[in-house]
């Protein structure tokens, strides 16, 4: 395939920061990455990319002034920005709004515009929670039904990406993920939280009886899936990424304690997640059998401990944000 040039919107996040990694090392391509450096963002997760093949611009993605050039110049976008914390959006819903509905309208205003294929980034949030023991896992066809502020925010952007598709023929596509765990991922989320917590002799800290399920995915593994959208996805279609790994929060807990030496009961029990959703869990037949996608970390034990290893290695990227999380989390008795 010839190169391409991408705009990836919060590509100095997590996941967003993965998938510039991914594209810079599988394909020929070349990337711009708009990101606000929000308390999320950190330039240090692009550190080392070919200054030739990749810069970064600091922007608000619902500031159409800064985003129509971009997106003018721009093959495709890969829109990734989003206020992205569940326990954020409860304590202030009000950025949510902002960078997740205006901030997609913008993006879809330009692309618009300048006839841009664009790919939107979203999560299996948007279809609210599963029954523990429900045999059905969520599809293409799940009734939308958000639960948090975050998740609301998230399912509006989809609905809005779905209309501009029909409405004014944008050319994009959608990918609903499960949750994702890696390197480079903020200290506010559950595994990063608990790692890092861990290396600082603080006990781990689950949300209620724990019992709650994620269907974990490897970073690298929805960055391989979104590159196989982006190349052979239906216009118009929305796919969903999972890779079968449903885990409850209790059972990761202790993976973490057996991985870092600890005992398996080292852990405590604090104040539940107001509305927290009980089970996430995703079928990704239509992405495995239409675009031939598999994921690679078949292993999440070894991904986990792949992942301790890094923010061992690497507590120089993570330390600056910690003390302002735990203090956040502490006001909320959690
Ligand atoms: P993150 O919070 O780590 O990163 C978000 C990035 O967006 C940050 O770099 C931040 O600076 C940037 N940003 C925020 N507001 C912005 C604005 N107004 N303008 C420009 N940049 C802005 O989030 P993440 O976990 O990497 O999630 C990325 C995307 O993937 C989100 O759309 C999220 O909904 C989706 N998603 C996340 C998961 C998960 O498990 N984390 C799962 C499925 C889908
Ligand atoms: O300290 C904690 N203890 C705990 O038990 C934290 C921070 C979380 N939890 C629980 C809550 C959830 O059941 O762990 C689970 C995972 O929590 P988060 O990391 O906050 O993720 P979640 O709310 O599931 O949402 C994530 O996956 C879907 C991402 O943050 C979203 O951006 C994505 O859309």
């Amino acid at each position: 395939m010839a190169s391409r040039h991408l705009l990836v919107t919060g590509g100095a996040g997590f996941i967003g920061s993965n998938f510039v990694h991914h594209v810079l090392s599988h394909t020929d391509d070349t990337v711009t990455v708009l990101d606000a450096l929000t308390y999320a963002g950190n330039r240090a997760s692009l550190e080392g990319l070919p200054e030739e093949r990749m810069r970064l611009v600091v922007g608000d993605v619902a500031d159409a002034a800064a985003v129509d050039p971009l997106v003018a110049q721009a093959d495709a976008v890969v829109h990734y920005a989003a206020e992205s914390h569940n326990d954020n959006s409860l304590a202030d819903p009000s950025p949510f709004l902002h960078t997740n509905l205006i901030g997609t309208y913008t993006l879809l205003e330009a692309a618009r515009r300048h006839g841009t294929r664009f790919h939107h980034i979203s999560t299996d949030e948007v279809y609210g929670d599963l029954e523990l023991d429900d045999p059905q896992r969520f599809t293409e066809h799940t009734a939308y039904n958000p639960s948090s502020p975050y998740s609301a925010t998230k399912a509006g952007s989809d609905m809005l990406v779905r209309a501009w598709v029909r409405s004014f023929g944008v050319q994009a596509t959608l990918s609903n993920c499960s949750n994702n765990y890696g390197p480079r991922q903020h200290v506010e989320k559950f595994i990063p939280r608990q790692i890092t917590n861990l290396i600082d002799g603080i006990r781990p800290r689950l949300y209620g009886a724990g019992t709650n399920v994620r269907d974990w995915i490897h970073a690298d593994d929805h960055s391989s899936a979104v590159l196989a959208i982006l190349e052979r996805g239906r216009i118009g279609e929305t796919y969903l990424i999972g890779a079968d790994g449903e885990k409850n929060n209790k059972e990761v807990v202790e993976l973490l304690l057996q991985i870092m030496g600890r005992d398996a009961g080292d852990y405590d029990h604090v104040a539940d997640r107001p509305g927290h959703d009980l089970r996430y869990a995703i079928d990704s037949t239509r992405l495995r059998e239409e675009l031939g996608w598999k994921p690679a970390f078949g292993d999440f034990e070894q991904g986990l401990a792949a992942t301790v290893d890094w923010y061992r290695s690497n507590e120089a990227w993570w330390r600056p944000q910690k003390e302002a999380t735990e203090a956040k989390y502490a006001r909320a008795g959690q």
